[in-house]
């Protein structure tokens, strides 16, 4: 019998990382993931999978753990999902965000080249590098205008890739995600702290909900469907850089109208404005074409913005238990 491949997946306790790791364990794979120690550790994306996956600890700060856990897991495929992902965060942490985010992946790519050049790695770059965008819809060849310290590290970090690709022949691969949401979605960004919200309130444990640019629109979809992506992209023949996205845009009101109404709430009863909430700088017209994943990958979104933010909503306010008294 031969031996089942192997991942390894950085960024394995967040939300694209827990659910990749179910997407592997599903077809076979022996799944490693890299965790770095903290004094208390927070696994609870990935808890129901514990006894399934081979945790390594380190950090995208330390080389000689990346290529520690290289030598240990020695993966077929390496899905680089760690960064500081927030993106007003990159604005009051930007060396830790570039140091993260963008130098972290030459690390990793540099121990790759030395420890297992025959693996095949996927980095996550991501719509955020648009920016300030020079075409609608953004696809694999339109030109990077990033906005945020965030944007800019990964712009670092997709060039990297690409370099590296070029410069050893590794088969290295950038997948420009499009925003994608889930249940398990970090509480900070906007959809998941809209269906918290949404939640709490028709619990009656929550008053109200202060936002900042409703206007603000984005290209949303479902992290399921987009870990699928990450996964055909590394079985291709050859490496190369894929737009994922669904191609439609929506408003942050809208978020907010479908979450509150989901559970029978009006979002104008409930929702206040707060400029503290604004960004210094705001991406305008993210919208992805992704024909060239739909030829060459065969990928399509399967669920809607309307159903992803509705099951969101269902799933945080079943988790929010029945009301108080
Ligand atoms: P996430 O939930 O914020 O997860 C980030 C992961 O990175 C966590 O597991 C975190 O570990 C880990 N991490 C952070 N700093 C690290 C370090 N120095 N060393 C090792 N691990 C570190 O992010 P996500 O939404 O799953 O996104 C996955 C990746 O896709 C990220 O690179 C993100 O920038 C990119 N991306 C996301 C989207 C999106 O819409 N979700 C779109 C495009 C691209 P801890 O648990 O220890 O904090
Ligand atoms: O949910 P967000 O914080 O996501 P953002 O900034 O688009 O970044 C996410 O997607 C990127 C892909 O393009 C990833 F690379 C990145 O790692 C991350 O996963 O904000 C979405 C929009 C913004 O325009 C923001 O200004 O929502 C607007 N917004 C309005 N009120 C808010 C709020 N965002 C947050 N987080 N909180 C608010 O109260």
């Amino acid at each position: 019998m031969s031996e089942p491949r192997r991942a390894l997946v950085t960024g394995i306790t967040g939300q694209d990382g827990s659910y990749l790791a179910e997407f592997l364990l599903e077809r076979g794979y022996q799944v490693y993931g890299l965790v770095r120690r903290a004094s208390s550790q927070r696994f609870e994306r990935i808890e129901h999978l514990r006894e399934r996956v081979e945790l390594v600890t380190g950090d995208l700060l330390d080389q000689a753990s990346l290529s520690r856990a290289l030598t240990l897991s020695r993966p077929h495929e390496i899905y680089n999902l760690a960064a500081q992902s927030f993106v007003p965060t990159s604005w009051t942490e930007p060396v830790l965000t570039a140091e993260f985010s963008g130098v972290g992946v030459t690390r990793l790519l540099e121990c790759m080249r030395q420890v297992c050049p025959e693996a095949r790695f996927y980095q996550a770059s991501t719509s955020e590098m648009f920016g300030k965008v020079r075409e609608v819809p953004q696809r694999e060849t339109t030109p990077l205008y990033p906005r945020s310290p965030y944007g800019v590290a990964k712009a670092y970090a997709h060039h990297i890739t690409v370099n590296y690709r070029e410069s050893y022949g590794l088969y290295c691969c950038s997948g420009i995600l499009f925003n994608h949401e889930s249940p398990r979605r970090g509480r900070e960004f906007v959809t998941r702290k809209v269906s918290l919200a949404a939640a709490a309130i028709a619990r009656g444990r929550q008053k109200g909900l202060a936002m900042g640019n409703l206007d603000a629109r984005r290209d949303w979809g479902y992290a399921c469907d987009y870990v699928d992506a990450m996964w055909r992209m590394l079985q291709q023949e050859s490496p190369e850089d894929f737009v994922i996205a669904t191609g439609e845009m929506h408003t942050v009101r809208e978020v907010c109208e479908i979450a509150f109404s989901t559970l029978g709430l009006d979002w104008r009863e409930h929702v206040t404005l707060d400029p503290a909430l604004l960004r210094p700088a705001e991406v305008d017209q993210l919208v992805g074409d992704a024909s060239k994943a739909r030829e060459k990958l065969g990928w399509r979104p399967r669920t809607s913005f309307r159903e992803l933010i509705e099951l969101m909503a269902r799933s945080d306010y079943e988790a929010a238990g029945s009301p108080r008294t």
